[in-house]
């Protein structure tokens, strides 16, 4: 998978995102690898988003269903892809924007009976995550809205003009954790960026993250994000939001919003903080997929992002595959990610 891959500092409208996110944090954070891989969590499965906060996504119960008998998933979409699920909707207080930075963004979580949701359930330390990316891929953005007392969520996003996904990350008190997405516009000449070609290595601010791990559609995959400053490795990230590194993953062409998992949290015996840091995830199908990998180092946030493609499993179509038809990688492998579930 090295082929075609190459340093490449991600254009300029994904470094929108470096408007500091100050709170910028992401999933999967608090989650014990135990219960936070989904391919083997039918709980997660049966109820996307539930226990285990971000984790335990639709995309793991989704991507699991083939090689999982018996699992209630087969139907799952993963998140991110309906503006109301299960009685709760997302609500934008105006589908419009102008373009700029710090546009202040507002919006309300309907629940059941239509009032704006009051009480929500903290997931990795917040109480709703909110991420923005442009239909294009470009511009993303995770950032932590505030509260107010009538449900009303508030926070300032950096916008270019075109159309915008914002999904909001939540668990009403009461309900089930959901991801909802609804679109924004802004106005403004508008130039699309195109495709950008797979990219496995990262720049940001004198950072370099490598990506190593590959996406297999409906397997589970074992990421793993070398950080390196200067060339040297960084061991000493700062523990954020209950993680050492938060990713999501989008697909191509619908932004389907993928939960992905920690392997490992601070302080529980095991895990290091850097250089690597390592996630699992199932996506859902092959095909183009952004990574956006939050990470904290003295006590900045940055994101560094990725171009990758998901192959077909082998034999997915009732091919037997005695051999992997894919050279391994140089990726040395954990042996405890030997069952494919790396739990
Ligand atoms: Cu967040």
């Amino acid at each position: 998978m090295s082929v075609g891959e190459r340093v490449a500092r991600l254009g300029t409208p994904s470094r929108v995102a470096g408007f500091v996110l100050g709170l910028g944090a992401l999933f999967g954070g608090a989650l014990a690898v135990g219960s936070a891989v989904g391919p083997t969590d039918a709980t997660a499965t049966a109820a996307p988003h539930a226990a285990g906060g971000h984790g335990a996504a639709s995309t793991t119960g989704h991507g699991s269903a083939g090689s999982e008998p018996g699992s209630p998933v087969s139907s799952a979409l993963p998140g991110g892809l309906t503006v109301a699920q299960d009685g709760y909707a997302l609500r934008l207080a105006s589908a419009t924007a102008v373009a700029g930075r710090a546009v202040p963004v507002s919006f309300t979580v309907t629940g059941p009976g239509g009032a704006a949701v009051t009480a929500f359930d903290v997931q990795h330390e917040k109480r709703l995550h909110l991420i923005a990316v442009r239909r294009d891929q470009s511009g993303f953005q995770h950032v932590h809205p505030t509260l107010a007392a009538d449900g009303t969520w508030t926070t300032a996003l950096d916008l270019t003009p075109g159309t915008w996904r914002l999904f909001a990350d939540f668990k009403a008190s009461g309900g089930q954790a959901l991801t909802l997405g609804s679109d924004l516009s802004v106005s403004g000449a508008f130039t699309p960026v195109s495709a950008a070609p797979v990219s496995r290595t990262a720049a940001v601010d004198g950072y370099t993250v490598t990506l190593t791990g590959d996406l297999v559609a409906g397997r589970d995959a074992r990421l793993g994000l070398t950080v390196t400053k200067d060339g040297r490795p960084v061991t000493d990230l700062d523990p954020y939001l209950g993680a050492y590194g938060h990713l999501v993953a989008l697909r191509d062409g619908d932004l389907a919003y993928l939960h992905v998992h920690p392997d490992g949290e601070p302080g529980d015996g095991r895990t290091t903080a850097g250089p690597e840091v390592v996630f699992h995830t199932t996506v859902p199908s092959a095909g183009g997929y952004r990574l956006h990998l939050d990470f904290q180092h003295h006590g900045v946030v940055r994101t560094a992002s990725f171009v990758v493609t998901a192959s077909e499993a082998a034999g997915a179509a009732n091919a037997p595959a005695p051999e992997p038809a894919t050279a391994p990688t140089s990726e040395p492998m954990q042996t405890g990610d030997s069952d494919g579930h790396g739990h």
